[in-house]
């Protein structure tokens, strides 16, 4: 069938939007009619070209939602008509890691994803008869999409697919990470750097969780109302001290956090997060994703005298067990998603979205198939 999307031909170009060809679904996979996505820093990143798993011509995209079109042999956990959230983390419920009920992070469909390929290592995709890659198993940027079965959570029909399509990565990370990765106790105090999508969901997770201090920090000040607004108790600018801004923290806060969170992808940033956590027990989680050939470095002393460093993944959420019930979070106001979207356009803007969230001026916008 023909579809409308956005490609990424090469690294560093706008998304050229043309009609691509979509495969139906083989055994095990499911086609996906998207009704909404947005643009999440992570598509930025891959099409800048710094991603190592960056494969082009491919077709990006994974925060999004949409309705189950055809079902490929042997699937049977989703039928036609399921409104459903693609997942760039799948969840087999039968792999090592699945059944480890130590982490989120399912082995099922990992390598061929990675490669831009489904399962059985190849494509449904191609343009022009020439194939194009698939993307993090959810290619959310076609209007028509072809996934595993197993990268797909079935979600209320009385959702609107608009709003919790942010809950395929921005939204759900940033809680889980408070949640599953870090474990926030009431009373905690939190330092969250980035004030993106991601870092305005880790405050919103470190409210639910009861945290007496969340500060955010921020070199673009215009972040900084909506931070408030999500719960922030205080907002520090490092381009407005001459410390750096781990001491800066460690001084605000009687000898550091208890738990930080780095949402940029920066890895000076991730060593201040680390060291500006407290002596003895302070973690420190990364979220955001660094290019290729990046590397994080800290003195051991930091690690020896007690500070911690995690990474977390979709916030650790298993997305099939766990994601429908963010939805009903959302639709019974316990989550806030409305609050993210300062921008909502048709699909073919695209490239402005893009555009907007390079400049800061955007949280999400969403897209309208
Ligand atoms: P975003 O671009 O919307 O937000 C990044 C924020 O960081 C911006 O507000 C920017 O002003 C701020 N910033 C940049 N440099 C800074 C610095 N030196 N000090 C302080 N603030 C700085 O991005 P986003 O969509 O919120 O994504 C954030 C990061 O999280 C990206 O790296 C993305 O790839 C990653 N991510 C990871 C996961 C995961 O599961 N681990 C999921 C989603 C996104
Ligand atoms: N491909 C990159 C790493 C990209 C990365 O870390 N992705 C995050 C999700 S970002 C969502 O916006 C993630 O979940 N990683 C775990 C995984 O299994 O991909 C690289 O460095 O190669
Ligand atoms: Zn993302």
């Amino acid at each position: 069938m023909k579809s409308r999307a956005a490609v990424a031909l090469e690294a560093g170009k706008p998304l050229e939007l043309v009609e691509i060809d979509v495969e139906g679904p083989k055994a095990g996979e499911v086609l996906v009619k998207m009704e909404a996505t947005s643009v999440c820093h992570t598509d930025a990143f891959t099409l800048s070209g710094a991603d190592p798993e960056g494969n082009f011509p491919a077709v990006l995209g994974h925060e999004g939602a949409g309705v189950v079109q055809e079902v490929g042999p042997g699937v049977s956990s989703v039928k036609p008509g399921d409104h459903v959230i693609p997942l760039y983390t799948a969840e087999c419920g039968q792999c090592k890691f699945c059944l480890s009920g130590k982490t989120n992070l399912c082995g099922s469909v990992r390598a061929t994803q990675g490669k831009g390929v489904m399962p059985d290592g190849t494509s449904r995709f191609s343009l022009d008869g020439k194939k194009l890659h698939h993307y993090m198993g959810t290619s959310t940027f076609s209007e028509y999409t072809v996934l595993p079965e197993v990268s797909l959570a079935v979600v209320s029909k009385e959702a609107p697919m608009d709003k919790i399509c942010l809950l395929g990565c921005g939204v759900t990370t940033g809680i889980g990470a408070v949640m599953n990765t870090a474990k926030v106790e009431p009373g905690s105090t939190v330092a969250v750097f980035g004030m993106g999508a991601i870092g305005l969901a880790v405050i919103q997770g470190a409210v639910m969780a009861k945290a007496s201090r969340i500060i955010a920090i921020d070199i673009n000040p215009e972040k900084f109302a909506l931070a408030k607004q999500f719960g922030a108790t205080e907002c520090v600018n490092p381009k407005d001290y001459a410390d750096s801004i781990q001491q800066v923290i460690v001084e605000l806060t009687d000898g550091g956090v208890d738990y930080s969170f780095e949402c940029i992808g920066n890895v000076n940033v991730m060593r201040s997060a680390l060291e500006c956590c407290h002596k003895g027990w302070g973690e420190s989680i990364i979220i955001g994703v660094a290019g290729a050939g990046e590397e994080i470095a800290t003195r051991p002393f930091q690690l020896v005298t007690g500070r911690v460093w995690k990474g977390s993944a979709f916030g650790g959420v298993k997305g099939r067990t766990e994601l429908p019930g963010y939805v009903d979070q959302y639709m019974k106001g316990k989550i806030n998603i409305d609050d993210f979207i300062t921008h909502n356009m048709p699909f073919e803007k695209i490239n402005e979205a893009f555009d907007l969230l390079h400049a800061g001026e955007s949280i999400r916008t969403v897209l309208h198939y």
